[in-house]
Order: structure tokens, then sequence, then C-alpha cells
């Protein structure tokens, strides 16, 4: 679809401007039409390459890459029946898992949805692995237990993939709590759709999150869809960070496509919890190519409307012309970094496929834990 013809956000009828402006924190909303015509920040990535240095940025989008063609291998496996169940594939939304993990640190913990083999692949879970609890088996996250929904690894402070809309960020929440209850400079980033928005457990978590000052970042990814369902549809304001206004604090729209921009405000984010004891909210404005799960014909939108997301926002091919054009490598070398990501993929579907199903005596095993258990 041609710029000129972009569709108008409507305006919202009764909004109460002056409502949002005795605090500071709230900034204001990113329209839809503006983030179709944005290109990386000229000024940002020249601050991030001189922080990052060269080969993280490449290595960035090396993650980015592995998440998509995992994902594809995933949506084939998914159609050859290897992967039962239900499947929430991420494809589009990469640069939100990818931005967030490279601002964090090995002390920080994730706390998210279950769209989440993005999040578990960034931030370092191998791609045997993951493959492994999609197909439900033995070598999987968790032993094949909990499937595509339920990546957990305590060893990199990945505490799930959960299935409750909304539910987990009182889970974030109470390890945000824990890290600073320990006196720890770590904080808790816990993922939520937009569509978790108007849970009360959610609202319930901002509160206490806000008033006692946890380092928990609440990360909204606006795919514009809750199943078929979009946020016009459902809210009352568009601009999702006026929902955390109510508790003062720190929120901010940011281009979820746009990997740069995501690792800036994660990272500002992480200093303010950490240096501050503030918490903080972010709305990612990002989209979701894929139906809601493998089994949705996404009927409720246009190809128009996806096309043009896919042409004018695709989040890799915005990462691979930015490092194009300021020659950190050719296209023949992006080229062969997907192409090994590709391989990558591949065998991990092998992999998976040759892994073994639990024993049935297993099943009713890992349901509770053993008392007595060590409490730190
Ligand atoms: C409390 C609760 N209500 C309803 C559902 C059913 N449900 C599963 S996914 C979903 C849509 C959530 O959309 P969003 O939060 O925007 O995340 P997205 O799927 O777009 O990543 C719903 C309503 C659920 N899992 N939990």
């Amino acid at each position: 679809m041609a710029k000129g013809s972009a569709k108008k956000e409507p305006k919202v009828v009764g909004e109460n401007k002056a409502s949002t402006t005795p605090f500071t924190p709230a900034r204001h909303e990113i329209p839809y039409d503006h983030l179709l015509e944005a290109k990386t920040d000229a000024r940002l990535g020249k601050r991030l390459r001189k922080e990052l240095g060269d080969d993280k940025i490449v290595a960035m989008f090396g993650d980015m890459v592995r998440l998509r063609r995992f994902e594809e291998q995933a949506g084939r496996a998914y159609q050859r029946r290897k992967i039962r169940g239900f499947c929430h594939l991420y494809i589009g939304q990469e640069a939100v898992a990818v931005g967030t993990m490279s601002a964090l640190g090995e002390a920080d913990s994730i706390v998210t949805h279950y769209r989440e083999h993005g999040h578990a692949l960034a931030r370092g879970l191998s791609s045997n692995g993951v493959m492994a609890e999609l197909f439900g088996k033995v070598d999987g996250y968790a032993r094949g237990k909990g499937g595509s929904m339920h990546i957990f690894d305590a060893s990199r402070n990945f505490y799930g993939g959960w299935g409750i809309v909304g539910g987990q960020i009182a889970l974030g929440a109470g390890v945000a709590f824990a890290n600073k209850y320990r006196g720890e400079k770590s904080v808790c980033v816990c993922f939520l759709g937009e569509g978790a928005i108007h849970q009360g457990i959610v609202h319930e978590s901002l509160n206490m999150a806000a008033k006692w000052r946890l380092p928990l970042i609440t990360i909204i990814e606006n795919n514009r869809y809750a199943m078929g369902t979009s946020i016009e549809r459902i809210s009352a304001v568009t601009d999702l960070t006026k929902k955390a206004v109510g508790y003062d604090m720190f929120a901010e729209s940011v281009d979820g496509q746009d990997v740069f921009s995501v690792h800036a405000a994660v990272k500002a984010a992480a200093d303010r919890a950490n240096n501050e004891g503030r918490p903080s909210f972010l709305e990612m404005r990002t989209y979701r190519y894929r139906g809601h799960s493998m089994t949705d014909p996404s009927d409720y939108r246009s190809k128009e409307e996806v096309e043009q997301e896919q042409d004018l926002r695709d989040p890799i091919v915005r990462l691979r012309n930015w490092i194009v054009a300021n020659k950190l490598k050719s296209q023949d070398e992006l080229n062969a970094i997907d192409d090994a990501m590709d391989r990558e993929t591949k065998d991990a579907v092998e992999f998976a496929d040759k892994s073994e199903f639990i024993d049935p005596s297993e099943l009713t095993t890992d349901v509770y834990v053993e008392w007595p258990f060590d409490i730190e």
C-alpha cells in the first residue's frame, strides 16, 4: 500500500488530555502511521555501535535470524504433526526479544507469556533443547512435559512460559521483590501481550511494583491483536503507556520493530531500576506476521495490512540494511550467517525427532516439589 493511503488512527472521543499532564512518566503515543515510515535513527545507531561494538550488533542480527528460521521450522514440524497441542509463533516480533535480552545481564530474570520460543532462544537456551520441548521429548527444557508454552531454564533465570493471560506479572513482581529483598542489583523483565492489559492482576502488580519500588520492567508486546481482537476494539485508549500513569510509573512507547530502540529502552529501564529503584512500563509496538496460533486462519485482518507491515517494518530487513549501509558486513556475509542459522534449526528438528518421549512411569513425577527443599 502506498504511504499516503495508510489508514489513519481513529480519533479517540472524550479523551481528557489534561488528565495525564501532572505526571512526568507517561510519554506520547507513537502513531501507527508514523511507525510505518520510521527508519532506524542514525544517531541512535551511531551511539550503539560505539557502546556495543560491531561484533555484538552482527550477533544481534544472527540472533534475530535464528528466531525466524527456528519458528519457520517449528511451523513446518507442526504441519507434519510432529508438534501437537498449542503452538504460537513469534515471527515478526524478533526485535523485541533480541533487543531486550541484549540489554540484560546474566543475573537478571525473565518471566514471560506462552509466545516465548523467541525469548528463550534470545536468552541463550539452545535450539535443540527448545525444539525438543516443542516435540514433547525428553531432551527438552521441561523434559517434554511442558511443551511450547512452558519453556523454563532456572540456570539462566528464565522462569517460563505461562499460559494464563496476564497471570505471569504477579510472578514477575515476586521475582523482582526477591531480588530487592536479597539486596541484589538485578531486574526482572516480565513480558505480556497487549491483550493482558485489562486483567486485574496486571494493575494490582503494577501498583505494588511502584509502591514498593521493585526492579520490575514490564514489557507489553503490542502486536495489535489478542487472538482475533484488535486493540482498538477492546481498549478505551490505544496509547497503552497511559495505563501506567495511575501508578506514577515511567512509561514509554517504543518502536518494537527496531532492535536498537528496544535495546536502548530496556537498558535505560534496567539502569533506572538498579540506580533509582524505579520500575518501568515499556509498550513495544510490534506485529505478528502469522496467526495467533497454528490453527488460526487470521481472517480478522486484511492481507494488505500484513504485507504492509512485512514490506515496511520487518525488523530483520531493517537491521540488515543498517549493517550493510554502515559497512559492518556485506550482503553476502549476512547471507552466510542466515545459512548457518538455517542449518542450526534444521539440525534441531532432526535432534528433536530422534529424542525419546519420557517413560510413561514418569507421568506423575515433577508435579510437586519434594519436601524438604532448600530455600536460600
Ligand atoms: C485469563 C485468560 N483468559 C483467556 C485466555 C485465552 N487466550 C489465550 S491467548 C489469548 C489472547 C492474548 O493476546 P495477547 O495478550 O495480546 O498476546 P498475543 O497472543 O498477541 O501474543 C487469550 C484470550 C487465557 N489463556 N487466559
